[in-house]
């Protein structure tokens, strides 16, 4: 029987997929963890502490738990990763290698996230293939392309069943990303209610990639449920969904609040990240090989977070009057 480990899940992916995961495979069976405390993360179901660089303590709730599936989603986002190079590195490479490690001598599978970062200036813009020219100008697209090569190396050495997903960026209103270069695209929404205004970290003409939390976590869900057969790029599949400007975004935006006003300083290391990455990455061979589609459109996305992000404002509201 499957019983699923989550590190890193009181993150901007962790939150969503660890729900997801409770509602798919029951609450018995999924354990979440995060180097913070349970009492400042957890919502539902198992929960515990677990520093994912602690390769004793790893492998001690590892089989005490008796996992089959780790998601390792812990890990240092682009733009906190240039403010401190050497923290993301240790924790991007040594917990992924720590979780390779203790999979390979549990025979547990592994989901972990690679990235658009994993791309560099040379690369191709519009689209990125699959397999194409890889040098990244970031610490944070350094350990994802190392990460994608220790998934490949623990797969083919060991036998480690690791699949992964190159995410563009991502948006979501249930827990907020931290330190990612994408992260303009979540907080704009915040802003657009609680002020009707937000100045932008990127120019109004930065195209980036990008996908709703949704597609996401379906994505992780239905590559881990793959037959092991169809898969040819089992670790670090491109794959798309929408690629937007700040401009466009904004847009959108007014649909919903047709008040809400834009400015632009942009912030050098952002900018020059989201300049090194690609506009767009050819998804063509996860569409082939597990059959991924993306759902959400922009206005889909945009009414969602509005939706999303009310019901969350509703809810603090009633529970402050409650009190
Ligand atoms: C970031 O901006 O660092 C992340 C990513 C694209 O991996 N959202």
């Amino acid at each position: 029987m499957k019983r699923i480990l989550v590190t890193g899940a009181g993150g901007q992916i962790g939150t969503e997929l660890t729900a997801r995961l409770l509602d798919r495979y029951g609450p018995a069976v999924t354990l979440a963890t995060d180097v913070r405390e349970p009492a400042t993360w957890a919502r539902s179901g198992l929960a515990e502490q677990l520093d994912c660089l602690d390769l004793g303590a790893l492998r001690t709730v590892v089989t005490r738990f008796g996992a089959t599936d780790i998601f390792h989603l812990a890990a240092i986002l682009s733009a906190a990763a240039e403010a401190d190079p050497l923290r993301a590195y240790r924790i991007n490479m040594n917990g992924l290698v720590n979780v390779l490690q203790v999979a390979a001598d549990t025979g547990c599978r592994v989901f972990t996230p690679s990235s658009i970062a994993a791309f560099g200036p040379e690369t191709p813009r519009d689209p990125a293939p699959q397999s194409t020219l890889q040098r990244p100008t970031t610490m944070y697209g350094v350990t994802k392309v190392a990460g994608e090569l220790l998934c490949d190396y623990y797969h083919t050495r060991f036998g480690v069943d690791a699949r992964g997903l190159r995410f563009p960026g991502l948006v979501s209103y249930t827990a907020p990303p931290g330190g990612g270069t994408t992260d303009y695209a979540v907080e704009i929404f915040h802003a657009a209610l609680d002020r009707s205004r937000y100045t932008c970290p990127l120019k109004p003409d930065t195209r980036m990639d990008m996908m709703y939390m949704a597609d996401a976590i379906r994505a992780i869900i239905e590559l881990m449920e793959a037959p092991s057969a169809s898969l040819v790029h089992r670790n670090a599949f491109n794959v798309t969904a929408l690629q937007f400007t700040p401009a466009e975004l904004a847009d959108a935006i007014r649909v919903h609040v047709p008040a809400f006003a834009i400015d632009y300083e942009p912030d050098p290391v952002r900018q020059a990240i989201a300049d090194s990455w690609p506009e767009r990455l050819d998804d063509s061979e996860a569409r082939e090989q597990w059959g991924w589609r993306h759902e959400y459109e922009l206005p889909d996305m945009v009414a969602d977070m509005f939706r999303g992000l009310r019901t969350n404002l509703a809810r603090h509201a009633a529970g402050a009057a409650g009190r």
